[in-house]
């Protein structure tokens, strides 16, 4: 797949200034990833221990988990999609790996619900106090200009596995997701991409029918003929008209990406080389949403 698709800007946190975010990349809807953004906060060294997560949150504290064959679903529609259980038995199916555990993922689950201690071990980033420029095609930024006071961002923790993914879709507000434990690697479009990104329902939904195909996912078979064959025959505009204006990043501990409102994204776990330090199998983000 290399050579088909577009970096995603980097830069290093220490060198981007909230002025120049603003211009170049809250004000202009361009992702940026920005490296070390998230080096400093306690979350970085502690979250990976083994233990730290029940420690602070309880063994026992209950976590609705999203369950599917691949990636996580969007709704809880079928009886079978979710799933509560202890976080200990989360953590235990994690590191013991395996079909259960590409199953599981507690994702976007709001940061004062698993536990509002674990707020200490973050810094919101400055970023987040931004608002972009009200504008008519966006109701989330006329409503915030209207607002007297900046509100404050949602935070949500995604804790997943090395082979956790959350399928094409895209989300209306400004979004900084942290990387914490493991790496990710995200595939964006802008939304002038729409149209040939299969959204249901003649483009009322925020999910795109591809949801994780291997053009996305190299686990899924990446770009071989059989894959690229098979994507080409089901969505032909995805394959000559979104592919070529893909942007791709991968983010590792301490780095986030800024996803701009209305950019789509699809995020998925990178297993780690076989050599690398043991997570516990555990991939951990957390992400802000502001409008
Ligand atoms: O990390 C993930 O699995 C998905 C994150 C996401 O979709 C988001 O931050 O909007």
């Amino acid at each position: 797949m290399s050579g088909r698709f577009r970096h995603v800007a980097s830069h290093a946190a220490s060198t981007l200034s909230v002025e120049a975010f603003a211009s170049l990349h809250l004000n202009q809807s361009v992702p940026v990833v920005i490296k070390g953004l998230a080096q400093a906060w306690p979350a970085v060294s502690l979250w990976p221990k083994p233990d730290y997560l029940c420690s602070v949150c309880g063994a026992e504290r209950a976590v609705l988990c999203e369950r599917n064959e691949r990636g996580r679903l969007f709704s809880y529609a079928s009886a079978d999609s979710s799933v509560t259980l202890p976080l200990h038995e989360v953590l235990s199916t994690y590191r013991a790996g395996g079909a259960a555990a590409e199953r599981l993922y507690v994702a976007q689950t709001p940061i004062d619900e698993l536990q509002p201690r674990l707020r200490e071990d973050i810094i919101v980033p400055p970023y987040c106090d931004l608002a972009a420029p009200a504008d008519w095609r966006k109701p989330a930024s006329l409503l915030a200009a209207m607002l007297p006071v900046r509100p404050p961002p949602d935070i949500h923790v995604w804790l997943g596995h090395t082979t956790s993914v959350s399928p094409l879709h895209f989300d209306t507000k400004h979004n900084l997701l942290a990387q914490i434990v493991g790496h990710k690697r995200v595939c964006l479009f802008a939304p002038e991409c729409s149209s040939a990104l299969y959204a249901p329902h003649g483009g009322s939904s925020n999910q795109s029918q591809l949801g994780t195909v291997g053009l996305l996912d190299p686990r899924l078979g990446g770009s071989n003929g059989t894959e690229y064959a098979r994507v080409r025959d089901q969505f032909p505009r995805f394959v000559t008209e979104a592919l070529p204006n893909m942007h791709v990043c991968e983010i590792g501990p301490g780095d986030a990406l800024y996803i701009p409102g209305g950019w789509w994204h699809h995020v998925a776990a990178i297993a780690p080389a076989p050599e690398a330090k043991n997570s516990d199998g555990c991939v951990l983000s957390v992400n802000f949403w502001w409008v």
